[in-house]
């Protein structure tokens, strides 16, 4: 009796995984689904806090009007953040960063959890939750170590008020972080979108920008997205299911019992 495997990794992405030398990953709040982080968007619905839509609670405008309602709802999200775990997607990632001559993981995502796995040089695109910013003279403090579990914040080093450290709707990412990103799109040879809905620009355009200098690109979602249609493949399903396949080199096609 014959019993056939048919893996959802083709053997093309099979092959070029295994000699690809410049490697590019970008993350979008999918990849964290299975540790229990709420995504933003997806299945049709969108993220609502306190019956705000979270691109108005996100949003630079609101940082301005109501500084204390931000800091609510990231001190809310830091507490529900400091209970969950890194889910096989992020383990993968993280055990590829050691197999590429070049790999660079670039996120949208601001939980931390690719770092909770073992990656390392992360470009967070978005900034942190884990991190506030001075308004006044810059500073950024820890707040993993602090003991502030609500309020705002004051700044250790002028007294100053402080911000969430991320990138909130209508705010500009951080001097070179996109730069860098891009820079690296433009020299990889394979490049794979996990778990994003890629309408967020600049990030949206990092696998547009690898994809033009001819890099193979890999999306990895349950659903399509405006970017599927310029990907070579798009692996529907869970990224925690999907990534690890991808690193298994032995496939058996066709096992006789
Ligand atoms: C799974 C899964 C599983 C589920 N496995 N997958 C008009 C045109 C073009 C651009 C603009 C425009 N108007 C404004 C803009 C600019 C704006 C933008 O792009 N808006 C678009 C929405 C239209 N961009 C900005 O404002 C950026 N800044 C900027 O452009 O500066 C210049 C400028 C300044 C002033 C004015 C205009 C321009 C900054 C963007 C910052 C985004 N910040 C946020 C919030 C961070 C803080 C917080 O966390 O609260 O970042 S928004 C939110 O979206 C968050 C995310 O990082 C980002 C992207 O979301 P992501 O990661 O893609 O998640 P989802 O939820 O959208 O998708 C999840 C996906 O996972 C889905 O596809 C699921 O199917 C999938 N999934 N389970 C794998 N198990
Ligand atoms: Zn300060």
């Amino acid at each position: 009796m014959q019993a056939a495997t048919k893996s959802v990794v083709s053997e093309e992405l099979r092959a070029r995984f295994a000699r690809a030398k410049n490697v590019v990953v970008l993350t979008g709040a999918g990849v964290s689904a299975e540790s229990g982080v709420p995504t933003f968007r997806g299945a049709g619905k969108t993220a609502v806090w306190k019956g705000m839509p979270f691109d108005v609670i996100s949003s630079g405008a609101k940082l301005d009007r109501d500084l204390p309602a931000v800091w609510e709802w990231f001190n809310y999200r830091r507490g529900v953040l400091r209970t969950l775990k890194p889910n096989p997607a992020h383990e993968a990632i993280a055990r590829w960063q050691d197999r590429f001559e070049r790999f660079t993981l670039v996120t949208q995502n601001v939980d931390g959890l690719h770092h909770a796995a073992g990656s390392r040089n992360v470009i967070e695109l978005h900034g942190s939750v884990w991190r506030a910013r001075c308004l006044t003279c810059n500073s950024r403090s820890d707040l993993r170590a602090s003991e502030v579990v609500a309020g705002v914040p004051s700044c250790l080093d002028c007294g100053g008020v402080m911000r969430p450290d991320v990138v909130l709707f209508g705010e500009m990412l951080p001097r070179g972080v996109f730069e860098q990103a891009a820079m690296w799109a433009e020299s990889c040879d394979l490049c794979f979108v996990v778990g994003t809905s890629a309408v967020v620009y600049p990030a949206a355009a990092i696998p547009e920008i690898a994809r033009a200098a001819g890099a193979y690109v890999i999306e990895v979602n349950p659903e399509r997205t405006p970017l599927s249609n310029i990907c070579d493949e798009t692996l529907m399903g869970k990224a925690g299911e999907i990534l690890p396949l991808i690193e298994c080199t032995v496939v058996i096609e066709n096992s006789k019992d």
